[in-house]
């Protein structure tokens, strides 16, 4: 680590020397801390409404007021953390050295401590930011533009492979201008999570789950190598069936899979194309998107429905001000950051979501997954603020998705979005199995190489001139697949995807793939349930709903293993439940897969 000694547990930096315990602080720890929240409260307030404004609003001007909105926190925080290096040996209550800890890597990108530098950073991201939500292709002139909805929609409903092609190609074209500001972007954050005493940006994202930034880097490789045989049964299995659409000579065996076959820009969930890879077809209908249609749910409905699971369990129903200020469907007249969000706007009950909602199943399991934000936000109201987080950020996002495993065939029967009364038959459970394994199982590489690739380019690991060619090198190893038509460095493919512009973290949803699953099975456990794990709702369990309660309620107050412990009876994060999860899949996939040349 560079230039910085360890006292007691924060750090002395060697650019604030002096600050280290040599003159006693003017106000008492807990003071101190009272004053930053209190401070930081307000500005993130600030920051909230300008970046709400600006991504349902996207403009010039929306777009410099973000910037301007965000350098003011990113102006406070280092100066915050500075200053609390003066109780770095002085003995303080837990919550007040907790606190510090949590100031110190509360930002995603924090900026160098230095005017110039940090107004180009505001102005890099909320720019990058504003190019990822108003991107569009226009491959002859302007009446020809397709945004990224128009064009996913070509790939869930197409299955002719130029046709898929041809939208994959169109909206990879859309991230080449991004590529200098990202690497700019690169340099100027690593600068600032150096000033803050951090080896590189990637190794500050790997510092906030309360275990040294190895330890964290080893854990998430013995969870990638605890599900890797899942992803690699499905994956075998998938290729077949491609195979049998588009031919062994465009699908070869023992390869990669061509990215554009998946019925998703990224190839991340393989839900669209069940069509293709349904098991029995015909043996049940598990068409919700049908459903939906027909029963003429509209945005309000779904989300409506979302929040009925959650009251079924003892939450409360959202307030009148969620659906004032929420964004529920794509505005006809202005460009807006579709990519779904939800957003703790003033930390006192001003909660909201974004999202493009359209009658589809996919966008039903996203507003429940979006609503466990919600409610992790408004369960961990009465936190301060810098405990108004979650355990760790992969808890935040495993509470909705907690609550997509409780959307089982059951429960669906009973809302009246798959048919009642279906007959149970091994086949039916594969079909079942299956259509979530391809939303659960086929993320997991995805979920891990997003931030093997970015912290590689934090590092340096990773050169701007390699950067796209390491991309693709990643997506090969650990998702078994491959660019459908050659790229190159004038590509910048890692900007197609919403999470690298908007830089947010993404090792939050591989801890989520496999969290989900243990709060799933203590939930199931609290309510009481004795079946097989697949079968397990909570929906309208109240005592589920309290446990599920009371670790929300924590938010960051406590290190996250205390969290899980409390509501999963285990320190560690672990895959054994996904395992479990999907043993009557995996058998059948080794059947299936017998005498097949799997991997890549
Ligand atoms: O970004 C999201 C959520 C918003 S927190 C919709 N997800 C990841 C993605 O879309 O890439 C959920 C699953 C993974
Ligand atoms: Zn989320």
């Amino acid at each position: 680590m560079n230039g910085l000694t360890r006292i007691g547990s924060v750090l002395c930096l060697a650019g604030f020397v002096g600050a280290c315990g040599d003159r006693p602080p003017k106000e008492s720890a807990d003071e101190f801390v009272a004053r930053v929240n209190k401070d930081l409260q307000q500005r993130s307030h600030e920051n909230a409404l300008a970046s709400w404004v600006q991504q349902t609003y996207i403009t010039p001007d929306t777009e410099q007021l973000v910037a301007k909105a965000e350098e003011r926190v990113l102006e406070y925080y280092p100066k915050a953390v500075k200053d609390s290096l003066a109780y770095a040996d002085l003995e303080i209550s837990p919550e007040s050295r907790r606190a510090m800890l949590r100031l110190k890597q509360g930002l995603a990108a924090p900026a160098p401590d230095d005017p110039e530098k940090r107004a180009e950073l505001t102005t890099i991201s909320s720019h990058m930011e504003s190019m990822y939500g108003a991107a569009k292709w226009c491959p002859g002139g302007p009446e020809t533009c397709r945004n990224l909805d128009q064009l996913a929609d070509t790939l869930v409903k197409s299955r002719d492979w130029d046709e898929q092609l041809t939208a994959w190609t169109g909206w990879h074209t859309i991230s080449r201008p991004m590529r200098k500001d990202y690497q700019s972007f690169v340099e100027l954050a690593n600068e600032g999570a150096q000033e803050l005493g951090y080896g590189d940006l990637g190794e500050m994202w790997r510092s906030g789950y309360d275990m040294s930034p190895k330890e964290f880097e080893d854990e998430t490789e013995r969870l990638w190598t605890q599900v890797k045989p899942l992803y690699d049964g499905l994956h075998c299995y998938a290729r077949g069936r491609l195979q049998k659409k588009y031919g062994k000579d465009r699908v070869p065996d023992g390869k990669p899979i061509p990215a554009h076959l998946f019925g998703n820009m990224w190839a991340q969930q393989w839900n669209n194309i069940f069509d293709l890879l349904e098991p029995y077809p015909g043996v049940s209908n598990l068409d919700v998107t049908a459903a939906l249609k027909k029963q003429g749910y509209d945005a309000t409905r779904m989300a409506r429905s979302a929040e009925s699971f959650y009251t079924s369990l003892g939450f409360p129903e959202l307030p009148a001000r969620f659906w004032e200020n929420s964004m529920l469907t794509r505005p006809r007249d202005r460009d807006v950051v579709c990519h779904a969000s939800a957003w703790n706007m003033d930390t006192h009950g001003d909660v909201r979501i974004k999202q493009c909602i359209e009658p589809t199943e996919q966008d039903l399991y996203t507003i429940y997954h979006e609503l466990g934000h919600v409610y992790y936000y408004l369960s961990y109201l009465d936190q301060p603020y810098l405990f108004q987080s979650g355990a760790n950020d992969g808890f935040h996002e495993a509470i909705g998705d907690t609550i997509n495993l409780s959307m089982t065939e059951g429960y669906l029967a009973n809302v009246g979005l798959v048919p009642t009364g279906m007959k149970s038959s091994n086949k039916a459970l594969i079909n079942r199995q299956m259509k979530v394994a391809v939303e659960k199982i086929a993320f997991l590489p995805f979920g891990k190489m997003i931030d093997q690739w970015r912290w590689g380019v934090f590092s340096g690991a990773i050169p701007p001139e390699k950067y796209n060619e390491a991309w693709w090198d990643l997506r090969r190893r650990y998702q078994g697949v491959e660019a459908p038509v050659a790229r190159s460095e004038e590509d910048f493919d890692p900007g197609a995807k919403y999470h690298i512009p908007g830089n947010t973290p993404y090792t939050r949803y591989f801890l989520a793939f496999v969290l989900q699953f243990q709060f799933h099975k203590a939930l199931c456990d609290a309510a009481g349930f004795k079946g097989p794990l697949n079968e397990c709702s909570i929906y309208g369990n109240a005592e589920a709903g309290r446990r599920f309660r009371e670790m929300l309620a924590l938010g960051a107050s406590r290190p996250w293993q205390d969290a899980l412990e409390k509501l999963a009876g285990t320190r560690q994060m672990d895959a054994s439940a996904i395992i479990d999860y999907f043993h009557p899949l995996m058998t059948w996939l080794e059947e299936q897969n017998r005498g097949r040349e799997c991997g890549w």
